[in-house]
């Protein structure tokens, strides 16, 4: 089956302030995302393991892929529909070769030459940016920006996915650069009320 890219939600239980964690990602999965990564970066090995089988019980509900951000064996545990990596994670060709071919890899790029190393090793789609500057990644590089996002876009033919700062205010300028998708935290985790977000952002992206 296709996959739909258009609202990729990626969490941060850290973000939800006084919300439930799990609630509010329940909500945003009604409010329309598309596709969901856990990303719980100081998360040990056996909370990252149950947070994980959680969200995949929670999106198969509403037949929304889950993706595990840099663990593989994580992703093999709960048996997730995928992995995203970073350029300082496990090579594509190592996470691909673990994984196996049935599951969707997804690499992080900020620039057509990243991008085009990660097609041509196995990427099934590309998470490009950040596009603009964001407070949900510390250790986030340099913005890209709208052009810098359009020459990744045009330099591969698999889905690109835009990330980094991106809101309901940007979403227009972002989506006619040609990507598939917009991957978002705060836009959806930090609001009171994620279900609207997550329908805000999907109706503004399917006009
Ligand atoms: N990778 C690049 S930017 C970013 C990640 C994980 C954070 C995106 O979060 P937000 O809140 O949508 O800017
Ligand atoms: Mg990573």
């Amino acid at each position: 089956m296709p996959v739909d890219y258009s609202l990729y939600l990626i969490t941060d239980r850290y973000l939800t302030g006084t919300k439930e964690f799990y609630s509010s990602v329940s909500r945003a999965l009604q409010g329309g995302v598309t596709i969901l990564q856990v990303r719980e970066k100081d998360a040990a090995s056996k909370e990252f393991y149950s947070i994980g089988l959680k969200l995949k019980e929670m999106a198969a509900r509403f037949n929304v892929p889950l993706i595990v951000n840099d663990r593989v064996d994580i992703a093999l545990a709960i048996d997730a529909d995928g992995v995203h990596v970073g350029q300082g994670d496990l090579p594509l060709e190592v996470v691909r070769r673990l994984l196996g071919p049935g599951k969707l890899l997804g690499y992080s790029v900020s620039n057509p030459q990243e991008a085009r190393y990660g097609e041509r090793n196995g990427a099934d789609y590309l998470g490009a940016g950040p596009v603009y500057s964001t407070g949900s990644k510390p250790d986030a590089s340099r913005p890209i920006g709208i052009e810098g996002l359009r020459e990744i876009k045009q330099s591969v033919s698999i889905p690109v996915v835009a990330i980094g700062g991106i809101s309901v205010s940007t979403l227009n300028m972002v989506k006619d650069t040609g990507v598939d998708g917009i991957s978002v935290i705060s836009a959806i985790l930090s609001q009171d009320d994620t279900f609207a977000a997550a329908r805000e952002l999907m109706e503004s992206w399917r006009k």
